[in-house]
């Protein structure tokens, strides 16, 4: 079966892996059609050796899709995705809009495949840092169950798009020059003050909310919940903005439910599917951003036994996160929905 494929945001960060995803994994496109703003429209985009024009993102382009991948912000997939979703196309959304919706399945293949079945027109996929989590969390937690998750990112600039990106490459010249580091985008372009990233680590990613959290932060914690079935799972989480180009890394306290050993946990990680466990100290093997750009899998390594607490453990998640973060993740729900003739 061959599929009409959209991606909407085509342009940007995300919708550039999106469409590498898309031919390195041969999902089966009769036709596919890019879509970014006004502002793009008639210019060309390649893909697969060919070249393509841009559309603008309006409802009627959505006529005749039968999947469309999402990624350029939270407001395009308010107003859009139900158009699309109504002309019969199948979204799957990589913005936070939808994702807590109690109607809209929020999935990992690796972790919740079967609550696929239930959608109604809009599958979300979930937040960069909570998916590289959850693929590591799963197998531990359905081997040994879980009862408390304390999380601290190191975010990569990528997450927060194209011009993050150049803003680092720029700060990095102006630093190399000499010159007064300018910063205009992190840590949340809507926010009132922004600080360099290049040379710097900031403690907020995306804007506060009332609780003191970050939305970042609040992402991890509802996210998670949501995809591992446990509402009443103890997650706390601190998202940091760290001078790197791709892959977020995550250092990870964890409190299991049943006795178990550091062998356990190796064993449970080095089966579980999505995992490469990269955890050797006799040879300082570990897991770190710069090797895992351009990578599918969830690394993960540094694994101890809380010196303190006999069913607390520390991980350390790597993973690129507009690959299995983003895109990845996204072209994973749609091939899952194929094989599940749910498309
Ligand atoms: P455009 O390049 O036309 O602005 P990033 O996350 O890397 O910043 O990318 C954001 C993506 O979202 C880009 O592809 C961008 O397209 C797209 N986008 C932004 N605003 C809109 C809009 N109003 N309608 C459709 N696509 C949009
Ligand atoms: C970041 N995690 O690294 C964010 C980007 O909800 O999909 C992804 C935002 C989202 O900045």
């Amino acid at each position: 079966k061959e599929l009409v494929v959209a991606i909407v945001g085509a342009t940007g960060a995300v919708g550039s892996q999106m469409k590498e995803q898309l031919i390195k994994r041969k999902f089966p496109i009769k036709h596919i059609k890019f879509l970014a703003s006004a502002r793009s429209a008639g210019k060309e985009i390649e893909f697969n050796n060919q070249k393509y024009i841009i559309e603008e993102a309006t409802p009627e382009a959505f006529e005749g899709v039968d999947v469309a991948f999402f990624s350029a912000g939270g407001s395009v997939s308010a107003k859009l995705a139900p158009e699309a979703a109504k002309r019969g196309a199948v979204v799957i959304d990589n913005t936070s809009h939808f994702r807590m919706h109690p109607e809209v399945p929020l999935v990992v293949p690796e972790v919740n495949r079967e609550d696929l079945a239930k959608h109604n027109g809009i599958i979300a996929n979930p937040n960069c840092s909570t998916i590289q989590m959850v693929v590591a969390l799963q197998p531990i937690s359905e081997k040994f169950g879980l009862s408390k998750v304390v999380v601290s990112t190191y975010q990569a600039v990528s997450g927060s798009g194209i011009s993050a990106i150049e803003e680092l490459r720029e700060q990095s010249a102006q630093w190399e020059k000499g010159k007064d580091v300018e910063a205009n985008i992190l840590p949340a372009k809507s926010d009132k003050k922004h600080y360099p990233i290049a040379r710097n680590v900031i403690p907020q990613i995306d804007v506060f909310t009332d609780n003191g959290f970050t939305y970042e932060e609040m992402k991890m914690i509802n996210e998670t919940k949501k995809i591992m079935h446990s509402p009443e799972l103890s997650v706390a989480a601190t998202c940091v903005r760290v001078p790197v180009v791709s892959g977020h890394s995550e250092s990870v306290y964890i409190e299991v439910e049943q006795d178990a050993t550091k062998q356990d946990i190796f064993e449970v990680l080095r089966n579980a599917p999505g995992v490469v466990l990269q955890d050797d100290i006799t040879q300082q093997e570990y897991p770190m951003p710069i090797y895992v750009e351009g990578e599918d899998p969830v690394y993960v390594g540094r694994i101890r036994q809380d010196l303190d607490n006999k069913k607390g453990f520390h991980l350390w998640v790597v993973s690129d996160n507009l690959l299995k973060g983003a895109a990845l993740n996204s072209v994973q729900i749609a091939e899952a929905m194929l094989e599940d003739n749910l498309l």
